[in-house]
């Protein structure tokens, strides 16, 4: 059985991930407006991949004895300036995301819950992933100057991304 202030905890965590799934899918809208199809793709595949990180919180939570309570999701970003803007507000999100996992399971540490601690390890294992995924593109941006035939290539690159669905 969950705790009072860990089924809190992690409620908290769903509804970030959800406003993650929000910011990436305005985000590839963005790209879509000024015809990146392929980081378009790209982020179509991270918020589905959010979706996902916010599921997983929602089974554990029931299995676990819980209640599940969604909250409103912020507005995310409408508007951006360029591709390099748009993976710098990534890389600093998934950082911030980082250090809320660390948050959660520096609570289940000490309420001593090694069932939520073991479930925690793979958010904390998926966000060295994460930050890592757009601090890549986001240095090879740098490198080509976020134009020209550099973009095009790596807009092609990042079109190949899937969604591949995890057993949850
Ligand atoms: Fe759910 O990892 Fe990104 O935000």
């Amino acid at each position: 059985m969950l705790s009072k202030s860990l089924e809190q905890a992690i409620n908290t965590q769903i509804n970030k991930e959800l406003f993650s799934e929000y910011i990436y899918f305005s985000m590839a809208a963005y790209l879509a407006s000024i015809g990146l199809e392929g980081m378009e793709n790209f982020f179509i595949v991270q918020a589905q991949e959010e979706h996902f990180h916010a599921m997983k919180m929602y089974h554990f939570i029931n299995e676990r004895g819980g209640r599940v309570k969604l909250e409103q999701i912020d507005k995310p970003q409408f508007d951006f300036e360029s591709p390099i803007e748009i993976f710098e507000i990534a890389l600093n999100h998934e950082k911030f995301i980082s250090k809320s996992i660390g948050e959660l399971m520096d609570l289940a540490i000490k309420e001593n819950d090694h069932a939520t601690k073991s479930f925690l390890n793979w958010y904390v294992d998926e966000q060295v992933e994460e930050e890592d995924s757009m601090d890549t593109i986001l240095n090879k941006l740098n490198l080509i100057n976020g134009q020209g035939q550099g973009l095009l290539s790596l807009d092609k690159e990042l079109g190949a991304r899937t969604f591949i669905p995890e057993e949850e």
